[in-house]
């Protein structure tokens, strides 16, 4: 009857925060129907709803091919409702109403991996946040309309897994080689946490026991060859669900919680209510075929999506600018769950890496948006750095300033407000603040507005009075659409060493949050402010931001002996990181001299490997030519960074290799005990590996091609391969081949194969041609994708070159068929304007051309986005 066209991007759709209104109509109860079949799935919806403001009943939907509609038992005709691409509206629709619908769908077509959509041969999977729902039928999708779902899904046999959120009240056979299940979801929950899944699945099994003595089935979903790889997450879903329990006071609430793998999704996982759905990369884990990185990954993932349980899903987001609210929090939750399963230094480096290579450019740039945005034209595009790591930044900051106590009361108090409903930033802030007692609302400036703020700090020590005095200032570099920007507060956490023995001293201060103590914490909420420090016996170092205690742009001039001094002397290891890399900051972008860094690291390194491999490994990141790029605000030359880093890494090789030679030697990873403290010898291994190979240490290729066949160990393999690809060994061929041959029914394993080889820095156009025209390349696959750009853009040499026609490609091909990964892979060229003319030039016309040839509200708002600066 009707088709919904496809949605036609108009001048202006952009929708504002300031707009908000409440839904006229909710919805008790939603009976859904799928029934899928080879060529298209019907879907009938019984939804029972009541007016709770005046205005029309709106029921959103998106390419459904409408069959019938009732209202109230009666059917409706054309002219009794408006329906366009977006939206079904019924005007003066009486208080209660019962709508029921019918319409079909094509998830056998759906290419855009939202929805309802097929991933693969034997298997149907939905994502629905945040604006998915809309695909599979007509309904009120928005996350502050929560309905009780109960769920029909019916398939041929040739698909024994129906799967929906909740539990299992029915199943039975459906005729013609049919069968069918009935699922009903006891709590009430927003559309976007709907899923159901038909498939062909093998199933792990296992069970928990919560604090309240609930008996917890859980099951991971996934093929058969993989259930042996489904071992780590499940045990990382039992430590969540008890970590959890422990800290923040949350059993589960349901008595099943499946997971479902699948290699199609568009992005790592997603919370549905009791139903995960998973990336495989998210999921499976498996020394042999995935990296040390990728298992930690897979638990940081898993406990992810599991406290969403309790920060998202019973309490959820009132609407999608709100999304911080679920994602920053829960980020927070993550990471603090990782630093209990490593090195918690590391965890902290690398989730402080991954802030500083992706939310600071991006802050800085012209897609630079608040944590919580105040507009938007297409929600999928702020699924970004800002909203989920600057968001976990700020809870983070919050709980740092009330310690850990008093946090678990304003959690506790966040809880018992809220639980069921759908609630914004500031009703978080203000829970937070009622139960710890500590005014937190200053902290809402954080949320709205963007920037990174810059904290200058000066020290001056006063020999005569005992005295040292750090002075600190902060600011924002101006916005154009945020004219008003206010002073943060900024907990600055601190240390004072003596430079003579490298001990810690005594803080004594009365402007400091915890006073008299060795670890002090000083609240910065002004726009400059001076603290002094009394009983200073002599002029001390000064360690500042300790585990990164902001996320500020911290200015502070350090003598490069004294940031030496800290990689010896921090006790925080993340300081410790940080020291090391403002030295080769400075080196890199500023020219200094980098004899000091390599004296710190043979003074340090000894005795932390013993201690900390993990971390000693770290202290070895020479800041990857894209961070250094992000730094340049004009002028930018890829070329010329890559020679500066080129040029310290012989250095780094020849001043360090003996005693890279010595550690490869003595280290094995299979004497440590623990996970952590393999996975750090292991990374070190590699790194050594690496920096004897460019020092061209002759038995490094035959080391590494040794230490690549003798493994079972895909951080080990992997290590050694990358080693013999990128130094373009003789036996880098042979490698290659036997890696394809060994895994090339393993698909994470060979997404590294496609990574390692378009990462290599001195990949051509025919590189990447022949990359994307192999038979295992595929453009269905999003991870397929990623490992060949993101490979790709490891070197912005190759990225800002023959890279930029790849990404504008990719983007006009996913433009229609995927628009979610095309606009977040063109974001890849989103500093095109710091580049140095004719290069900038060139970019900006390449980016201009596709802004007439796309047509998604995905691609066209991140264009426009990276155009308007
Ligand atoms: N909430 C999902 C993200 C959905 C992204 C939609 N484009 C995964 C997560 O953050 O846990
Ligand atoms: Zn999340």
């Amino acid at each position: 009857m009707n088709i919904a066209a496809n949605p036609v991007v108009e001048a202006d759709q952009t929708v504002y925060l300031k707009d908000y209104q409440k839904p006229s109509f909710l919805v008790d109860s939603i009976n859904l129907d799928i029934q899928v079949f080879d060529e298209q799935t019907y879907v009938n919806a019984k939804l029972v709803m009541q007016r709770q403001t005046a205005g029309d009943l709106v029921l959103l939907g998106r390419d459904l091919e409408l069959k019938s509609i009732l209202l109230n038992g009666k059917a409706l005709s054309e002219s009794d409702y408006t329906l366009d691409a977006e939206q079904l509206v019924i005007a003066h629709a009486p208080d209660q109403a019962v709508i029921e619908t019918q319409v079909v769908i094509h998830p056998e077509s759906n290419t855009q991996l939202e929805g309802l959509y097929q991933a693969g041969s034997d298997l149907f999977v939905t994502q629905n946040e945040p604006e998915g729902f809309r695909k599979i039928t007509f309904y009120p999708d928005r996350p502050d309309v929560l309905s009780v779902f109960t769920t029909r899904v019916e398939a041929d046999k040739k698909f024994p897994v129906l799967l929906a959120n909740g539990n299992l009240i029915e199943a039975g056979e459906a005729g013609a080689g049919r069968h069918y299940t009935i699922w009903q979801d006891p709590t009430k929950k927003p559309s976007y946490l709907f899923a159901c899944v038909i498939g062909d699945l093998a199933v792990l099994k296992d069970r928990y026991v919560t604090s309240e003595g609930r008996d917890v089935a859980l099951e991971i979903y996934a093929v058969e060859k993989d259930i042996p790889k489904c071992r780590i997450a499940m045990e990382a879903l039992k430590h969540s669900m008890q970590w959890d329990e422990e800290h923040y006071g949350r059993p589960y609430d349901l008595d099943n919680y499946m997971i479902v793998a699948t290699s199609q999704f568009n992005m790592g996982a997603m919370e549905n209510k009791g139903l995960n759905i998973f990336n495989t990369s998210c999921v499976l884990a498996d020394e042999e075929f995935t990296t040390d990185a990728a298992i930690m990954r897979v638990q940081s993932v898993i406990a992810h999506e599991y406290f969403h349980n309790w920060t998202g899903n019973r309490i959820t987001c009132r609407d999608w600018f709100q999304l911080c609210l679920k994602e920053g929090l829960t980020v927070f939750r993550d990471q603090s769950f990782s630093e209990d399963l490593q090195s918690a230094a590391v965890q902290r480096i690398d989730d402080v890496a991954v802030l500083k290579a992706h939310q600071f450019p991006e802050d800085s740039g012209p897609l630079s948006h608040p944590p919580r945005p105040d507009h938007f034209v297409e929600i999928n595009n702020f699924y970004t750095a800002t909203v989920y790591e600057k968001g976990a930044e700020i809870n983070r900051m919050m709980s740092t300033l009330l310690g850990k106590e008093k946090f678990r009361k304003g959690t506790d108090e966040y809880f018992s407000r809220h639980d069921g409903q759908a609630v914004t930033v500031e009703d978080w802030v203000a829970a937070l603040t009622a139960g710890s007692g500590v005014d937190l609302s200053a902290f809402l400036t954080w949320y709205n507005q963007p920037g990174t703020p810059k904290l200058e700090a000066k020290g001056q020590y006063d020999a005569a009075a005992q005295t040292y005095r750090l002075s600190l200032k902060q600011s924002l570099k101006a916005h154009p659409k945020y004219p008003d920007l206010k002073a943060v507060p900024i907990p600055v956490a601190l240390a004072l060493f003596n430079a003579e023995s490298g001990e810690q001293l005594i803080l004594n201060s009365s402007a400091l949050v915890e006073n008299a103590v060795q670890d002090g914490v000083y609240l910065f909420d002004a726009e400059s402010a001076d603290i002094e420090f009394s009983g200073v016996a002599a002029k001390p170092v000064v360690s500042l931001l300790r585990n990164f205690s902001a996320p500020v742009d911290l200015e502070f001039n350090y003598s490069d002996e004294e940031l030496a001094f800290l990689m010896q002397h921090e006790t925080n290891g993340f300081n410790q990181w940080q020291a090391a890399q403002t030295l080769l900051e400075r080196i890199l972008l500023n020219d200094h001299a980098a004899g000091i860094y390599i004296q710190a690291m043979k003074n340090t390194l000894p005795e932390l490997i013993q201690k900390d491999p993990l971390l000693a490994s770290r202290l070895f990141d020479v800041p990857s030519e894209g961070y250094l790029g992000s730094r340049i605000d004009a002028g930018y030359s890829p070329a010329a960074i890559q020679e500066k880093r080129n040029a310290l890494l012989e250095t780094l090789a020849r001043e360090l290799g003996a005693f890279c030679k010595e550690t490869f030697l003595a280290l094995d990873p299979d004497l440590q005990k623990e996970f952590s403290q393999a996975m750090g010898v292991r990374a070190l291994k590699n790194i050594m590996l690496g920096m004897m190979a460019r020092q061209g240490d002759a038995q490094a290729f035959e080391l590494a091609y040794e230490q690549y066949q003798a493994t079972g160990n895909m951080s080990e393999r992997l290590g050694a391969l990358r080693v013999l690809v990128w130094n373009d060994a003789p036996q880098a061929q042979a490698a290659l081949e036997d890696f394809y041959a060994r895994f090339k029914e393993e698909a994470l394993s060979l997404d590294q194969w496609f990574m390692v080889q378009a990462a290599h820095p001195k990949a051509s156009a025919a590189t990447i041609q022949y990359l994307t025209a192999h038979p295992d390349y595929d453009l269905t696959t999003p991870n397929r994708i990623r490992a060949v750009s993101g490979g790709l853009n490891a070197n912005p040499v190759n990225t800002w070159s023959f890279g930029v026609q790849h990404f504008i490609g990719l983007a006009k091909y996913l433009d229609e068929k995927n628009p979610i990964v095309g606009s977040r892979l063109l974001q890849a060229l989103s500093r095109w304007y710091t580049l140095a003319e004719p290069q900038r030039g060139q970019v900006k016309a390449e980016l201009e051309a596709l802004k007439l040839q796309v047509k998604s509200k995905n691609v066209s708002e991140t264009l426009n986005s990276m155009l308007n600066v």
